[in-house]
């Protein structure tokens, strides 16, 4: 993220809103809108790099993303902010925080903010989120950010848009953890234990890099105080590293939905098994107490021929 970034023409985020805003309102397919708004621009040298960052709701995502904002304008780069609010079913619209929070950035000729509601009941970005995206990278931003709060599938989503996902989680937030064991930890590029100003979060550090460590993948961990800015320079560094050897979007979405189906049939296959005759005779032993739980752990696991590697 070093290169200095070319100036973008004056006129251009008045045109970029409104080809976004065609494309949210229905009155245009991407394709058109792009034509109809941006087509006096010249082609973007190379697409912006996409950076995904998720995690729980109120984990200090936009306020990260406000100090990255900064950092990445000190290093000259043009930057696009999508930020993905979840559509509150009592609200059914954009929450105002994101862009209250984020309007410093407003004037700066180089930050592009977007907030958009996402539609989709439970979380998930909007079939327009994903639009807008394209019509920002016909833009020539250097870097682009997808923010999302990560509920359920949502990271499904996030992983057919970015380059680098870094998923947020934030000190003793037991569901945080439970949320990455869901499917998460795969699609982390880092973490960010932002919040690192509150007590535990050594204990979050050591917990997610256990959590990596089970599945194999070497993810950094970052701390952050998204408040104060501590860490943040070195959240940027571990970007521009992870930007090298970055997935593509496309090998990333397939190979999540690979490891998706095989969770899937895993889950089935053990479902099975421990419905079945052999495993009721195992739980018989422990009802009667023949058997302790660290044994029928242990017989259970066998059966599913799994030997038992996270025994304590
Ligand atoms: N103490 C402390 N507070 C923080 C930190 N980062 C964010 N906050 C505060 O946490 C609250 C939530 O921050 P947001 O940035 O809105 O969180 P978010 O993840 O974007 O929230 P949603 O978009 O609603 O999911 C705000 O009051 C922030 O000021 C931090 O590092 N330390
Ligand atoms: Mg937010």
């Amino acid at each position: 993220m070093q290169a200095p970034a070319r100036p973008l023409p004056a006129t251009l985020f008045r045109d970029l809103a409104r080809a976004i805003t065609a494309v949210e309102n229905g009155y245009a397919n991407v394709d058109d809108a792009i034509a109809a708004h941006l087509a006096a621009y010249p082609e973007p040298v190379a697409p912006p790099y996409v950076i995904g960052i998720t995690g729980p709701p109120g984990a200090g995502k936009s306020t990260l993303v406000d100090a990255l904002i900064e950092r990445l304008r000190a290093r000259g780069q043009t930057v696009a902010i999508i930020a993905v609010d979840p559509s509150s079913p009592f609200t059914k619209g954009a929450v105002l925080g994101d862009r209250v929070r984020m309007q410093r950035h407003a004037s700066d000729p180089g930050v592009f903010i977007r907030s958009m509601a996402s539609r989709e009941a439970g979380g998930g970005l909007a079939p327009t989120s994903r639009d807008a995206l394209t019509v920002v990278s016909r833009a020539g931003f250097d870097v682009a950010i997808v923010e999302t709060v990560g509920v359920g599938q949502v990271e499904l989503e996030i992983v057919a848009l970015a380059d680098t996902i870094a998923v947020v989680v934030v000190p003793g937030l037991g569901d945080g953890v439970q949320t990455i064991k869901a499917g998460l930890m795969e699609i982390a590029d880092l973490f960010i234990v932002n919040m690192a100003d509150r007590p535990g979060a050594n204990a979050a550090v050591v917990e997610l890099a256990h959590l990596a460590r089970e599945t194999g993948r070497n993810t950094p961990i970052l701390r952050t105080v998204a408040t104060t800015g501590d860490g943040l320079d070195a959240l940027v560094d571990a970007f521009d590293v992870t930007r090298s050897g970055a997935h593509t979007s496309a090998a990333r979405a397939v190979r999540f939905d690979v490891l998706r189906v095989v969770r899937d049939r895993a889950v089935r296959r053990a479902t099975q098994l421990l419905d079945g005759r052999e495993a009721a005779a195992i739980f018989a032993d422990l009802e009667s107490r023949t058997r302790s739980r660290a044994e029928a752990r242990i017989a259970l696991l066998a059966l599913l021929g799994e030997e038992d590697f996270d025994a304590h």
